[in-house]
């Protein structure tokens, strides 16, 4: 550990003092510190992992003494490995047999299955040996992950001082900016201004403080042109009470639930998360914004947050580096005309330690899957409808939890992805909204999907099964039926001034809201926007990060099934990949669409003030922004209907198609509530209808 800043005052007319006697920050900066502000220059983001979190977990589960080598073990392979075993050379990569030789007192625990016909996961003696009639569940270790995060939550200040995000199974990202703000506040009762003149623009007087202690935190070294004997400014005082309030948050999450987690500190996300590797396990590293050259420039910039996939790799082949100092040297002008605008900039920017994403608090699930890789594969649909007895039993305890029961919460949409050799297939079906869902409910949806799988003929042998169902939303709770918002055609049109259909003709020249999204080279664009989906870890429960990769074949075919899907097409960027999306993507967007001509049918949502609106395309009109979301509820069950009325038993299923049209991929996603699939985008040009199964 670096000797913490020294800090003499000399006497007042000498230029050290006059130099120093004004901070680098203004006012007005630091009040953008209360707001959480991604620009910032002080704000403090922390990154919250857990050392090797499923062996802690069953560590914690058994009450295995700390020093005790312990291992999980999935089929034949290891998934986990505690800092106690890893000390004899053990990791993921290394075969069992070898691991018992190297660390003969090794605990080797084999993750909890679902058994054939069983109505929960239970931890199985040899089960190791029924890959074939079990299916891995991580239920034990999602379900310590909550209580982890619920008493990180507990033991923050509440939101919106709070902000926490998930970003994976055992990992958290703080945003600890306005709490920071508050204990400075406190702490520094100058800093409560007012600026002299007003004027915001007003550097501040400098910290009053003389040495920062950093306890325990490892510091990263200063960058070249950095001494400790540099006064300190108020970016590293505001690292310090962010250091205090992790160590804080991890203190408790040993005390009270026994685990041991490792934590970095810093700007931003990006070297939040570089630092809290930096030092593992059971420590904290802060990456003061003086050390943060030094800290990047011994990276491999795979190692970034985001470039650790394909797109890592393709900037490897382009410029031939994977240092950080090698991408350095590169002008932005290259990286954008190699990468596109969007990537090539945020590359540039990403390597010289700038990074404005947020800290995201959403918490919320979009979508959840079930799956199992069979070897040898399955042939028949008696043996498929076994496991699909067993997807929804996994994922109805989790719909439970989910607050389904109480309508809080519910799926829109059911989907089937088949294996065959390298061929992944899908089918949807939506889940009606009229009626509570139920393990019934789903089984059957599920079986009919599989029914139609068969039936196409392309079923078996079948290599890979997964049931996900997507499009979570908010359920309607109360008695507010949809009917109970809606007043009809021209009544409603008359009560909110909109113009009828004598005046406003033809179709707008405005674009639709959900049209207006700039569009870019298609590549960054699209991968952020799936990277901004999938770094809301919880939002799904394929709790996957973009380090996860699977070192052994083995491990690697049961977790990746029991966790995560990726058909084969769409293993390149971006990184993560949800089969629910990809099948709305690519499904037809031509079922029951309202056009302006039929538009006095369209039920328009009162409110007593209409004060904003905003513009359906598909009614063509504008309507109060408040009632977006049942406006698009009332498509979304007007569309089920058409679907109803207008297509067979097998109506509900989708061929498997060509990978859809770039600006139909899945940036569309999330775009308004009660949207339905294959509603997302409009048909391109010469996009026909599909056919159904
Ligand atoms: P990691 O955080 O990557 O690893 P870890 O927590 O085991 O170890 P570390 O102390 O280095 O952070 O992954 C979290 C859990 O996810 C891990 O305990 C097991 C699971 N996992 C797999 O099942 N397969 C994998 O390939 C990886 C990387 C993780
Ligand atoms: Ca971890
Ligand atoms: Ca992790």
């Amino acid at each position: 550990m670096s000797s913490p800043p020294s800090f003499t005052f000399s006497s007042p007319t000498s230029s050290a003092t006059r130099r120093r006697r004004k901070s680098a920050f203004t006012y007005k900066q630091l009040s953008t510190l209360a707001a959480s502000s991604t620009s910032c220059p002080l704000r403090v983001i922390a990154h919250v992992d857990l050392d090797a979190f499923y062996a802690q977990c069953e560590m914690v589960r058994l009450g295995v003494p700390p020093d005790q080598p312990l291992a999980v073990q999935q089929w034949q392979g290891l998934i986990a490995i505690n800092y106690p075993a890893r000390k004899f050379g053990l990791n993921r990569h290394v075969p069992i047999t070898e691991a018992k030789k190297l660390c003969p007192e090794l605990i080797c625990q084999h993750v909890a299955t679902w058994r054939e016909g069983d109505a929960k996961w239970a931890y199985h003696e040899d089960s190791f040996k029924e890959m074939a009639t079990h299916k891995v569940s991580l239920d034990p270790y999602r379900l310590e992950s909550r209580r982890i995060l619920a008493l990180i939550k507990e033991v923050l200040p509440a939101a919106p001082v709070q902000r926490v995000e998930k970003a994976s199974i055992d990992e958290v990202f703080l945003d600890l900016s306005a709490q920071v703000y508050r204990t400075l506040l406190e702490r520094y009762p100058i800093l409560k201004g007012p600026a002299p003149y007003d004027d915001p623009t007003e550097h501040l007087p400098r910290p009053p403080t003389t040495a920062l202690d950093w306890a325990a935190d490892a510091l990263v070294d200063l960058d070249k042109e950095e001494t400790e004997e540099d006064e300190p400014d108020w970016d590293d005082v505001a690292m310090l009470i962010g250091s205090e309030i992790v160590r804080n948050v991890r203190n408790a999450i040993f005390e009270k639930l026994k685990y041991t987690c490792s934590a970095g500190i810093s700007r931003n996300k990006m070297l939040a998360k570089l630092g809290s590797a930096h030092q593992k396990p059971n420590s904290q590293t802060v990456i003061r914004n003086r050390a943060v050259q030094q800290f990047l420039s011994s990276f491999k910039f795979t190692k970034i947050r985001n470039l650790g996939g394909k797109l890592g790799d393709e900037v490897v082949a382009a410029f031939k580096t994977d240092t950080v100092q090698g991408l350095l040297e590169v002008p932005i002008e290259r990286l954008k005309k190699q990468l596109g605008d969007d990537t090539g900039s945020w590359l540039y920017s990403v390597i010289r330690g700038e990074d404005t994403s947020e800290v995201n608090p959403r918490t919320q699930i979009k979508s959840m899957l079930s799956a199992k890789s069979f070897r040898p594969s399955i042939n028949s649909f008696e043996v498929g409808v076994r496991w699909l007895r067993i997807f929804v039993a996994d994922i109805f305890s989790r719909l439970v939890e989910e607050g389904v029961l109480e309508n809080k919460r519910r799926p829109k949409t059911v989907n089937l992805h088949h294996r065959q050799g390298a061929q992944t297939r899908s089918k949807q079906a939506p889940i009606s909204m009229g009626k509570a869902v139920d393990e019934d409910m789903l089984f059957d949806l599920a079986k009919n999907l599989l029914a139609q799988a068969v039936a196409d003929g392309r079923a078996w042998p079948c290599a890979n099964l997964s049931l996900s169902l997507g499009g979570f939303e908010d359920g309607i709770t109360g008695n507010k039926g949809i009917s109970g918002f809606l007043v009809r055609g021209d009544e409603a049109r008359a009560m909110l001034g909109v113009p009828g259909e004598s005046n406003d003709g033809g179709r707008t020249e405005t674009p639709p809201l959900n049209k207006r999204r700039k569009v870019d080279d298609g590549r960054i664009g699209k991968f952020f926007a799936t990277r901004h989906e999938s770094t809301g870890g919880s939002e799904r429960e394929h709790e996957l990060d973009d380090e996860f990769y699977q070192p052994n074949e083995t491990a690697a075919v049961e977790e990746e099934q029991d966790a995560f899907v990726p058909p084969p097409s769409a293993q390149r960027s971006p990184p993560s990949f949800d089969p629910a999306e990809s099948s709305k993507a690519q499904k037809s967007p031509d079922t029951g669409q309202t056009t302006p001509a039929n538009r006095e049918d369209v039920p328009v949502i009162l409110h007593p003030r209409v004060i904003d609106s905003y513009f359906c395309d598909r009614c063509q009109q504008p309507l109060p922004a408040a009632s977006t979301g049942e406006h698009e509820d009332w498509h979304f069950a007007k569309d089920l209907q058409a679907q109803d009325r207008d297509s067979s038993a097998e109506s509900a299923a989708v061929r498997p198609l060509q990978p859809a049209p770039r600006s139909s991929m899945p940036h569309n996603k999330g775009r308004g509530r009660g949207r339905p699939p294959g509603q997302t985008v409009r048909a391109e040009k010469g996009q026909k209808r599909l056919a159904f199964g």
